[in-house]
């Protein structure tokens, strides 16, 4: 059942959540940066935050989640304990960061939300799909981004873009196959709600992938004379 209260609070806000999804090394913290700095020019105020984090709760459970804490009998979650993981890292950054933000009136970029659960545990570890949507709405209220973004491309180049940064993580460290199958998850979400989701082809280069992204968000923001008003 969803939480009356955050449902109260973001679902019927004035704000605008966007979400963005996909691979490893796919764009996703350079198009929240780009996509951040153009909603600011337009005059909108822009609440930039991401998952698994977000909050200092959200933070550990990310150390957790990606295998990065220090005591290493985490390394090795089994798919359920880390759908819950995430479940809880994402309720608490619905109630303490993103619900105020909407009811502000702000632009949410959130990097990755429930989709991706969805995406990875779902498709990639095999988690049962509905179980993961039904977790999904009781922690978010059955808040749903007004736009998800997935930038997509083959999870081999994202992969080596990602790993040029740093060292892998426990997800980057998955076998190629793991990676094929969240991609052809994410393509399918997209596939059944066009009207939520846009795909982008993240082999472009980054400002044309902003272009792609700001063609389709410019318009579904209200002008602040608009939202101001009664
Ligand atoms: N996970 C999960 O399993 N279930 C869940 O519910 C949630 C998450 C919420 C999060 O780790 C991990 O948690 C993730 C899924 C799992 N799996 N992994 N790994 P993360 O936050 O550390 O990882 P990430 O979300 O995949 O971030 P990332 O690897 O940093 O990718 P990114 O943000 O999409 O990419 P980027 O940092 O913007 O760019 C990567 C590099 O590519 C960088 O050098 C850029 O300069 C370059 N780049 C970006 N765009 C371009 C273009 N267009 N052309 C050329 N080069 C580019």
């Amino acid at each position: 059942m969803p939480r009356a209260d955050t449902q109260h609070d973001a679902r019927q806000a004035p704000g605008l959540f966007v979400t963005l999804e996909g691979g490893e090394g796919a764009g996703k913290s350079v198009q929240a940066e780009a996509l951040t700095s153009r909603l600011e020019a337009a005059g909108r105020a822009v609440c930039r935050t991401r998952e698994p984090g977000g909050t200092p709760l959200g933070e550990r459970l990310r150390d957790i989640a990606l295998g990065l804490a220090s005591d290493a009998h985490t390394a090795n979650l089994d798919p359920l304990s880390e759908t819950l993981l995430f479940i809880t890292a994402r309720a608490e950054l619905v109630q303490t960061v993103i619900a105020p933000a909407l009811a502000r009136g702000d632009v949410v970029v959130c990097d990755r939300f429930g989709d991706s659960t969805v995406a990875y545990q779902g498709y990639g570890h095999s988690v049962d799909i509905d179980t993961i949507r039904e977790l999904n709405a009781i922690a978010t209220g059955a808040l749903a981004p007004a736009l998800t973004v997935l930038l997509d491309l083959p999870p081999a180049d994202g992969l080596a873009r990602a790993n040029g940064d740093r060292s892998p993580d426990r997800f980057e460290g998955e076998e190629l196959d793991f990676h094929e199958r969240v991609r052809a998850g994410y393509r399918e979400l997209a596939s059944r709600e066009p009207g939520r989701w846009l795909v982008v082809d993240a082999l472009q280069p980054v400002e044309a992938v902003t272009d792609a992204i700001w063609r389709r968000l410019e318009p579904m923001l209200t002008p602040a004379t608009e939202r101001a008003s009664p």
